[in-house]
């Protein structure tokens, strides 16, 4: 798939045809919203709401990414997978069109960390706060703490989780048996990867970007890791002269490139989204050598002028994108076949 250069087109939704349009340049006239995987078609309807009426992109994306954090998922929000001792920690940060931004991890009990996320942004002087600090700071601006009673799904998935892992000895050995990375399951039990995080890039009327980004992170990962997910500049960064972007997948690898920043900053210097985001995929899989067939890492990028791109290591990462004219998932192109 090319990077998409969104213009105007009619009024009807016109699915299959933008689906077939895909492989060529399409274009819709902004508002507009991308997000990571097929969650993003239902977290788009809601950021499409506010886009639609000229509302605010930072409202757009905080407001479509709650809708996953309260659904039923295995990688985002309370009902999500918990790390190795059971707990659901969870990770979260969003940025604006004036480089404002706001951050939160290792985040227990709360519903919702993107707005958590928002209000470090705009009620106190940082950027980033992190565990008990985190929770506090969402209790005291009214946020309820919620019972840490594991949803159904996480329950039947960590016992299963539990039955085959050595939980005395994390050993990188006994992962890698399952074809496990160092930190955590990149593949599931049942094949699949243990990936789902939703991040979400929306331009608005008036031409301004803001993203998203919220996550439990790896799936029965180590107390206390941190993935990219919550990192400005690693999970997600956006610069309104230039674009913005969301990386989802093993976090360890795209924060030690600095992930989204990089792309962006490629894009700055005149690459498209989609060759920025190959780029980056490049520059990880050179420095994992052989370690990249085990892992999976994707980009999901726009410009200000919205030109989407994406580019992922393995195939399978999809990413939903909604305008007037079009509500589509779309399958990035990806290195691995
Ligand atoms: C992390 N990047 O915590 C996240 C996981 C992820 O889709 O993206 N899952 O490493």
């Amino acid at each position: 798939m090319q990077s998409l250069t969104l213009l105007s087109a009619g009024a009807a939704m016109q699915t299959a045809k933008a689906a077939a349009q895909a492989k060529k340049s399409i274009t819709v006239n902004k508002p507009l919203v991308i997000s990571t995987w097929d969650a993003g078609i239902a977290a788009n309807k809601k950021a499409w709401a506010i886009l639609q009426n000229g509302g605010r992109s930072l409202d757009a994306v905080e407001e479509g990414v709650r809708e996953t954090e309260a659904s039923q998922n295995c990688c985002v929000g309370l009902g999500a997978n918990p790390d190795r001792d059971g707990h659901v920690t969870l990770d979260a940060c969003i940025m604006d069109e004036n480089h404002n931004c706001g951050a939160v991890a290792f985040l227990e009990r709360i519903k919702h960390p993107i707005s958590v996320a928002r209000r470090v942004m705009e009620k106190t002087p940082h950027v980033f706060l992190v565990g008990e600090g985190a929770q506090q700071f969402a209790l005291s601006e009214g946020f309820s703490l919620e019972s840490p009673e594991l949803s159904p799904a996480a329950e039947a998935a960590y016992k299963n989780w539990l039955q085959k892992s050595n939980y005395k000895s994390p050993s990188i050995n006994i992962e890698n048996k399952l074809n496990h990375g160092p930190f955590a399951p990149t593949r599931l039990e049942n094949g699949e990867w243990n990936h789902d995080t939703i991040g979400m890039l929306a331009l608005d009327k008036s031409g301004n970007l803001s993203g998203s980004c919220t996550t439990s992170g790896a799936g029965f990962k180590m107390r206390g890791r941190i993935g990219d997910s919550p990192i400005i500049g690693a999970g997600l960064f956006v610069d309104n002269e230039v674009g913005a972007c969301v990386a989802t997948g093993q976090g360890e690898d795209v924060i030690r490139v600095a992930g989204a920043s990089s792309v962006v900053g490629l894009m700055r210097g005149g690459l498209s989204p989609e060759k920025a985001c190959k780029k980056m995929i490049e520059r990880i899989i050179a420095i994992k050598k052989e370690k990249a067939k085990d892992i999976q890492v994707a980009f999901l990028a726009i410009t200000n002028q919205g030109e989407v791109g994406a580019f992922s290591i393995h195939s399978g990462f999809t990413y939903a994108l909604r305008s007037e004219n079009v509500e589509e998932l779309k399958r990035a192109n990806s290195w691995f076949k």
